[in-house]
C-alpha cells in the first residue's frame, strides 16, 4: 500500500518531524510513503496530479492552506481520501490540526500569571494560517487581561528571521519583560540575539516557543514553549488514511488536536 504526503519546507524542523513519525507509523502498517515537497501552495495541485499518477491510496497534506484551496485540492483527488494538517479548523475538508487558539492561550496566560505586562509578540507568516491562528490567541487572551502587547514583528519561522526581528523589538529603551513567540526555531534567534545584547534569559526577558520540536530541551536555557505532540498527529494521520478505503464521500472529520505548556527555564 502507498501513501503520498505533499509538505511545505522540509528544511523547517516541524514538518520534517511530522514526516518522520508518517514514515515510521505507515512502516510499521507496511506501507510505503511518496514525498513531495512543495515551496508555495499554488504547487499542490501538480503534486496531487503527480502523486495520483504514482497509484497513492491516500494523501496527506502539510502545507498551509486557504479553505478554498483545501476544499478545491480535496474535490480534485476524490475518491482519494485527502487528510489536511494546516489549515483552518472551519475548512469543509478532513483535517487533523493542532488547536491554535488554546496554544497561543496556554503561552499567554503562562506569561501573565508569572507577572509580566509588557509583552511582546513575535509572529510567524502573514501566510500560514497556523501562524495567524497563533496571533489572533495571543491577542485575544492578552486583551482578555487588559494587557495590550508592547511590540508586534513577524518573521519566516526560520532563526534566522527571529535573530533579526528580536534586534529590532529589543532596540528600545524599555525592554519588553517577555516575548511570545510563534515556533521554536524563532524562539532559537530571539535567544542568540538576547546572548549577543547581553539580556538575561529569563532574568530580564522571558522567551516562550510553540512546536517543542525535539532539540528545544537543549536550547541555552531549555525553552519553555507549546507542545505539538507531531509523533502523535503523524500516527493518527496515518492510521485514518489507512482506515479510509471506499468510504468516499461521507462527512469531513475535523479534528483537533490539544497541545500542552511544557515549562522550562526560559521564562521566570
Ligand atoms: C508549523 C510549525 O509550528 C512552524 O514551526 C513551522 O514549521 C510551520 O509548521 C511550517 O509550515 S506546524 C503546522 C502543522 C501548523
Amino acid at each position: 500500500r502507498t501513501l503520498g504526503l505533499i509538505t511545505t519546507d522540509l528544511a523547517l524542523h516541524a514538518p520534517s518531524q511530522i514526516a518522520s513519525a508518517v514514515k515510521t507509523r505507515a512502516g510499521e502498517c507496511g506501507a510505503s510513503v511518496l514525498i513531495s515537497m512543495v515551496e508555495h501552495p499554488q504547487q499542490c495541485l501538480a503534486a496531487v496530479q503527480e502523486l495520483l499518477a504514482q497509484r497513492v491510496e491516500g494523501l496527506l497534506v502539510n502545507v498551509p492552506l486557504e479553505d478554498e484551496q483545501a476544499e478545491s485540492l480535496q474535490a480534485q483527488a476524490a475518491p482519494v481520501p485527502v487528510l489536511f494538517l494546516d489549515v483552518s479548523p472551519g475548512a469543509r475538508v478532513h483535517s487533523l490540526v493542532f488547536d491554535a487558539e488554546q496554544g497561543a492561550a496556554l503561552g499567554a496566560q503562562h506569561l501573565l500569571a508569572l507577572g509580566h505586562q509588557r509583552i511582546a509578540l513575535l509572529g510567524g507568516p502573514q501566510s500560514s494560517v497556523s501562524a495567524r491562528a497563533r496571533l489572533a490567541g495571543w491577542l485575544s487572551t492578552l486583551a482578555a487581561a487588559g494587557v495590550e502587547p508592547c511590540a508586534i514583528a513577524q518573521g519566516d519561522w526560520s532563526a534566522a528571521s527571529g535573530y533579526e526581528k528580536a534586534h529590532q523589538l529589543l532596540a528600545g529603551a524599555t525592554l519588553p519583560q517577555a516575548i511570545l513567540v510563534a515556533n521554536d526555531q524563532m524562539a532559537l534567534g530571539v535567544m542568540r540575539a538576547c546572548a549577543e545584547k547581553g539580556i538575561a534569559v529569563p532574568g530580564q526577558l522571558s522567551v516562550v516557543g510553540f512546536d517543542d520540536t525535539t532539540d528545544s530541551a537543549w536550547f541555552t536555557p531549555p525553552l519553555t514553549t507549546v507542545r505539538q505532540a507531531f509523533r502523535e498527529a503523524g500516527l493518527r494521520s496515518v492510521e485514518w488514511l489507512l482506515a479510509q478505503q471506499g468510504s468516499a464521500g461521507q462527512a469531513p472529520a475535523q479534528t483537533r488536536l490539544p497541545v500542552t505548556l511544557v515549562e522550562r527555564h526560559s521564562t521566570a
